[in-house]
């Protein structure tokens, strides 16, 4: 969650026409104030800064651009950060007229802090149904998924890689034991090649299924290559022996050095084919027009929101894997609800950052109130240079993010009532 406000400094307190820090303070004061509402519903008060920077002096006239975030989700208290940049300066030069003034092509960070804004217990007030509906409030419970096989991960990059079902039964446990409520879920051939067999799934699924509640999700990506009826694999799949979700790609991008092919007319086809198995799909976001392709899919009623996604970020060849990319395909979802999304029901999203990214973007995920993917299938290492002893450490490394962040991690069957009520709207 965050928030941003731009203000015209005006007063004057310092000679040679500065401005006090105490004005940005001002600034974030209020900044603090919005995200106390949108968080809690109340104002909320700001009980202390534990850092203020000031790094570049500010000029009466000067344009302020302050910007806060939630980064800690405490029951009464909100841990937050704030950013103030010049945008805009007055030109000062012998010469030009003194209404003369530039938009900063760079813009200066002048200031920068944290700190934290409680809610007073006796203060509280409970959501209304509206607000509760719409998450206007603090976020609930993050889920977190484990892609713990994969297509394109193999034993010689990590030995711990599943591949048998009965492998992949004992890892989906150890996830969940560490805190994953959803496995996302590629199968093997004998020979540990990817493949989207029916018949793998299904004993995959069943092998999952005997040792943990979680909810499975299979993939209809497949690998590179792979002809749309190889995809859809788990799709064949019917009754006790049918996932609960399937993903759904939207869009072509370069992966790597390949060419990972989603033709619009297989991507409506993919979406047909769930919605007909009754499954939940995840939409796979890998740049920022693939919701474009989203919000047409819903205009071809071929996907009904409220939507569960999965913004898959850092793939070589689309959208890298930043903070502030995140934050644009979270408003751009957002922007999806408010114009298309009659549903009453807010859509979710998930990051998985890819290699190097999975932890930032686990962390962003958490903070920013969403969900997460972490796993082999992404990232094979549990920090530089260390492999993870498979995806539950991962998981547990991703847990630990969450609980740093205040949010309460989803337990497989809250996770069931999050995405699986998104079948209604089927
Ligand atoms: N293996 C990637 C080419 C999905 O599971 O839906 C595609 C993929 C997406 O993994
Ligand atoms: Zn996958």
């Amino acid at each position: 969650m965050h928030a941003t406000i731009r203000v015209r400094m005006s007063k004057p307190h310092y000679g040679g026409n500065l401005v006090d820090g105490a004005q940005l303070l001002s600034l974030f004061g209020d900044v603090a104030t919005e995200l106390c509402i949108l968080a809690d519903g109340d104002e909320g008060l700001f009980r202390a800064y534990d850092s203020v920077e000031f790094l570049a002096p500010v000029y009466s006239g000067d344009f302020i651009e302050a910007r806060g975030e939630i980064v800690s989700w405490g029951r009464t208290s909100l841990k937050m950060t704030f950013t103030a940049h010049k945008i805009i300066a007055p030109l000062v030069e012998p010469g030009l007229a003194p209404t003369a003034a530039t938009a900063l092509s760079i813009p200066t960070l002048v200031c920068r802090a944290s700190g934290t804004c409680v809610v007073p217990k006796e203060l509280r007030r409970a959501p209304r149904a509206d607000e509760q509906r719409m998450g206007l409030w603090r976020p609930g419970p993050c889920i977190i998924t484990a892609a713990i096989v994969g297509a394109e991960t193999t034993r010689a990059q990590n030995p711990h890689l599943p591949l048998t079902a009965a492998e992949i039964g004992a890892e989906a446990a150890r996830c969940a034991q560490a805190g994953a409520s959803v496995i996302h879920l590629h199968v093997r051939d004998d020979a540990g090649n990817p493949s989207q067999d029916g018949d793998r799934f299904r004993a995959a699924i069943a092998a999952i299924r005997a040792r943990t509640g979680v909810v499975v999700q299979c993939s209809t990506g497949g690998a590179i290559g792979m002809s749309i009826d190889e995809r859809c694999g788990a799709l064949q799949l019917q009754g006790a022996d049918a996932p609960d979700m399937a993903t759904l790609n939207v869009g072509t991008i370069n992966f790597g050095d390949d060419i990972f092919v989603n033709k619009r007319q297989d991507t409506m086809e993919i979406a047909r084919r769930i919605s007909a198995c009754g499954l939940v799909p995840e939409v796979e976001i890998y740049d920022l027009g693939h919701l474009d392709i989203t919000a047409e899919l819903i205009e071809k009623g071929l996907l009904k929101p409220p939507l569960h996604v999965q913004f898959v970020l850092g793939v070589r060849g689309a959208l890298s894997a930043s903070r502030a990319n995140l934050q644009l395909l979270v408003e751009r979802l957002a922007e999806i609800d408010r114009t298309q999304n009659r549903s009453g029901l807010r859509s979710s999203w998930g990051v998985a950052g890819i290699g190097r990214h999975e932890f930032p973007m686990a962390e962003a995920a958490a903070q920013l109130g969403g969900n997460l993917r972490v796993g082999l299938e992404d990232n094979i290492f549990l920090e530089k240079g260390v492999l993870a002893a498979g995806s539950a450490p991962l998981v547990e490394k991703a847990a630990a993010l969450c609980q740093a962040a205040g949010r309460a991690i989803a337990t497989p069957e809250e996770a069931r009532a999050l995405l699986l009520k998104k079948a209604a709207a089927l």
